[in-house]
Parts: structure tokens; sequence; C-alpha cells
């Protein structure tokens, strides 16, 4: 088992859901994390908690991923104890509207595809190549069951996925013969803020994303996600697809009131 005690952790996204799940789950096994998202007040909060219940040595990163010039400048104003970067959880991202392609809200394609696919490239631009250098790293992409399955009306968010998906595969090739690992955590259904950003705070909408049936909570995703990163130097978890019980597919989830 590889041993994550002193590594250096950076989670994209850890103001909510998968990513805050994952900043718990690192911090339990004793990890330095560098926690990043826009949203300040939350990343304050969340470093509070991880310094109280785990003495986490934490360091705060607020930046838009879409934004080249603030992914670029943050990470350069990193001091040094934490330039070396072991782990990079690529989790930032989002789902806008539930529509059919031809009468999409094309904001909401820029805002799908500048985050989950430039802003995931951006970061990962700036982190990968200083793992080649130091001869250790992981790189742990956020895809999504969207990425294998494209669901009606799900379009865009769907290819931002399946780009995700290319991505960490080309990502691999191009870092074999180097230590560097990329793994591709895939799941299905969590129940975390995800609906909610979908529908723009519409929380009834979003409850019904996941009524009768049980989801993932962000909590799995984390534990999938450290499995990954525990897993011996020779070992890469490349791809894991996660569902939960009551879904076998993008479309195919079993509903039963008796859930409730
Ligand atoms: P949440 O909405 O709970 O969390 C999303 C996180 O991404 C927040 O911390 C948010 O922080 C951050 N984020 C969004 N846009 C930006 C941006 N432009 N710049 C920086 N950070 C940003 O959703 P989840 O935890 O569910 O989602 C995490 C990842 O998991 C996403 O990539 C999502 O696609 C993927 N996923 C989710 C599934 C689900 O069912 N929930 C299933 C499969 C994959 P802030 O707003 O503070 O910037
Ligand atoms: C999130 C899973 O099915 O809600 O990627 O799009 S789904």
């Amino acid at each position: 088992m590889q041993i994550i005690k002193d590594r250096t952790v950076l989670i994209t996204g850890a103001s909510s859901g998968i990513g805050e799940a994952c900043a718990f789950a690192f911090a339990e096994v004793g990890a330095r994390l560098i926690l990043t998202a826009r949203r300040s007040p939350r990343l304050d909060a969340l470093k509070t908690q991880l310094e109280q219940q785990f003495e986490t040595e934490v360091f705060l990163l607020t930046f838009d991923v879409r934004d080249l010039a603030s992914v670029n400048a943050a990470l350069n104003s990193l001091p040094a104890e934490w330039q070396a970067i072991d782990i990079l959880i690529n989790n930032a991202g989002l789902s806008r509207g539930l529509d059919k392609l031809y009468e999409g809200n094309i904001q909401d394609w820029e805002e799908m595809i500048d985050t989950n696919v430039k802003g995931l490239l951006y970061v990962t631009r700036a982190i990968a190549p200083g793992m080649v250098a130091r001869g250790r790293g992981h790189i742990i992409n956020l895809g999504s069951i969207a990425g294998h399955e494209t669901y009606p009306k799900g379009n865009v968010y769907c290819a931002t996925k399946a780009a995700v998906r290319a991505i960490s595969e080309g990502l691999k090739q191009d870092l074999l013969g180097t230590p560097v690992r990329v793994s591709s955590v895939d799941p299905g259904l969590v129940e975390t803020e995800f609906s909610q950003v979908r529908f723009r705070g519409d929380t009834e909408r979003a409850k019904t994303v996941y009524a009768d049936m049980v989801p993932l909570t962000a909590q799995d995703v984390a534990e999938v996600i450290l499995f990954c990163a525990t897993r011996p130097p020779h070992v890469n978890v490349s791809e894991v697809l996660v569902l939960p019980t009551d879904q076998s597919g993008a479309t195919l989830v079993h509903r039963d009131p008796r859930h409730l």
C-alpha cells in the first residue's frame, strides 16, 4: 500500500461534494492538502475543520479553473514547500441545464466545456510537468457514467465527460515510461450539490434526480479515489466505473418508493 502521510494532494472543487469528501478522506490518512475552488469562505471553514479534526496542514487557493491566467498565477504563487504536488485530483466540474441539443443554452455549453474540459486541462498542464521532473505523481480525474453513455438531454455535459475520458487516456499514453499514474474515477448518481447547480438552485427538481433510490454519497466516491491513490507504485487503477446498486446504466435506475 502506498503511504499517503505527508504527501501533498491538490484537490480542485474542494468547496463541496466529492472534492470536500476527498479533503476529509485524505486528511484522515495524514496528507497535506492544497484545497482550491472559487468560494473562499467555504474553503476557510473547511480548513479550520480539518486542522481541528486531523491537525492537517492545509493551503488554500481561490481561483476559477476556466481562467488560464488565474490558474497559472495561483499555482505559481505556491510557497516552495507546497510546490511538489504528489497527487492531483481534478474534480472541479458542473452541469448546467437538461435540454434538447437543438434548444440548448449556448452559455451553459460554454460554462460546461470551459470548466470540465479546458479547466481540467489548464490545471493538468500546470502541475504534470513537475511530477514528471520529480519522477513521482498521480493524477486522478473525475469522469462520469456520462462519459461512457450519453443520455437524452445530457448532450453537452456527456460530451465534456467523454472528453475527460479521452484526456485521461491520452495523458496516460503520453506519461508511459514515467512513474506518473493517471486514473479516471467515473461515478453514476452521487447526491451532492451537482443537481442543484444543474437546475440553478431549484432544490425540488434536484431532489427528483435521487428520488426513490439510494444514490452514492460523496464519501463513497472519495473512498474509491483514496483506494486508487494508495495502490503500490507499480499498480495503476486506470478507470473505475462506480454506480449505486440502484443504477445499472446512465438511464437505468431502479426507483422504489419504499426506499423513503
Ligand atoms: P458539487 O456541485 O457538489 O461540487 C462541484 C465543485 O466544483 C465545487 O467545489 C465547485 O466550487 C467546483 N467548481 C465548479 N466550477 C468551478 C470553477 N469554474 N472553478 C473552480 N471550481 C469550480 O458537485 P460534485 O461534487 O458532484 O461534482 C464533482 C465532480 O464530480 C464534477 O466534475 C462532476 O462532473 C463529477 N461527477 C458528479 C456526479 C454526481 O452525480 N454528483 C457523478 C459523476 C461525476 P466553487 O463553486 O466554490 O468554485
Ligand atoms: C453526473 C452523473 O448521470 O447525473 O456525472 O450525469 S449524471
